[in-house]
């Protein structure tokens, strides 16, 4: 499977997320829990130079939270932690609260001339992991920190997630790492990667032999005896007018199955 993309294009996103970081205390990198590790941008460690980083483990409802739980371990360290997170229904006290201890430099250099810090945050992440998801569940019933009068602009603004955390309403889309070729499948699988520069059969039968690997159960239950998305169009009766087998709407539904979480918790690394 070839994707095509644009260097040139990354080089800027990352230049103008670098940019923005500089006025930040706390990283949010929100990674897809489906693939924690594949949703990962090495280049971004080079750009956050040493601040501190709480990776968000996102959509984990419909990830599989038992592989989750051995890959986090890679997610803390000096400086480093992870959580856990549904942004559609997930409390926000749990981040606010690691946040504060991430910024503890802050927080102490403060308190002690007797001043309550200003935590501030920049979500960034891979497209589709949920970044705009969870700057509105931090966010709430957010306004601009700078006042939002009638015709300003929103966006670029700090919002107030209350608790003394502030988080920068533009998230940092960063480009999806896709050298490797399996890493860049399985950004595509969850929809990280443009669909208009995939070949959806191809990845189609890949996504189903993975999961027959993998998950062998979650894929029998719901597509009983197939082999191959030529058996799952048979067994959905996927015709074209013509009588051809439309392989087409087979790889699209078992992607989109895939992607809404109806195969169940899966978690691909
Ligand atoms: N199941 C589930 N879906 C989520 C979660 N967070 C975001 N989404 C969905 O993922 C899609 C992409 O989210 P969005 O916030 O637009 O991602 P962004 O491109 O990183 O800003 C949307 O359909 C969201 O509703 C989550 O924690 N669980
Ligand atoms: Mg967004």
């Amino acid at each position: 499977m070839k994707i095509n993309w644009f260097p040139g294009h990354m080089h800027k996103a990352l230049k103008e997320i670098k940019e923005e970081l500089k006025k930040v205390d706390v990283v949010l990198y929100v990674l897809d829990a489906r693939i924690p590790l594949s949703s990962l941008n090495p280049k971004l460690d080079e750009l956050s130079e040493n601040k501190p980083v709480l990776y968000i483990l996102n959509k984990i409802d419909i990830a599989d939270e038992k592989r989750v739980g051995v890959l986090k371990e890679k997610f803390k360290g000096e400086n480093k932690d992870y959580i856990s997170y549904n942004s559609n229904f997930s409390k926000n006290t749990l981040i606010l609260d690691k946040i504060k201890k991430l910024a503890y430099k802050k927080v102490e250099k403060y308190q002690a001339k007797g001043v309550k810090p200003t935590i501030r945050c920049m979500v960034v992440g891979v497209p589709n992991s949920g970044k705009s998801s969870l700057v509105n569940n931090l966010c709430k019933k957010a306004k601009a920190v700078t006042g939002n009068k009638a015709g300003m602009t929103k966006s670029g603004q700090w919002l107030n997630a209350g608790d003394g955390v502030e988080v920068f309403d533009t998230p940092g889309t960063l480009y999806p790492n896709i050298e490797n070729e399996d890493v860049a499948k399985k950004l595509a699988y969850v929809g990280s990667v443009r669909d208009e520069v995939l070949e959806f059969n191809s990845l189609a039968e890949d996504l189903l032999k993975l999961l027959k690997e993998k998950y062998p159960q979650n894929i029998e239950r719901r597509y009983p005896n197939c082999q191959t998305v030529l058996d799952i169009a048979k067994l959905r009766k996927f015709v074209l007018s013509g009588g051809e087998i439309d392989l087409e709407r087979a790889s699209y539904m078992l992607v989109d199955d895939f992607r809404k979480g109806r195969l169940g918790k899966i978690t691909l690394d």
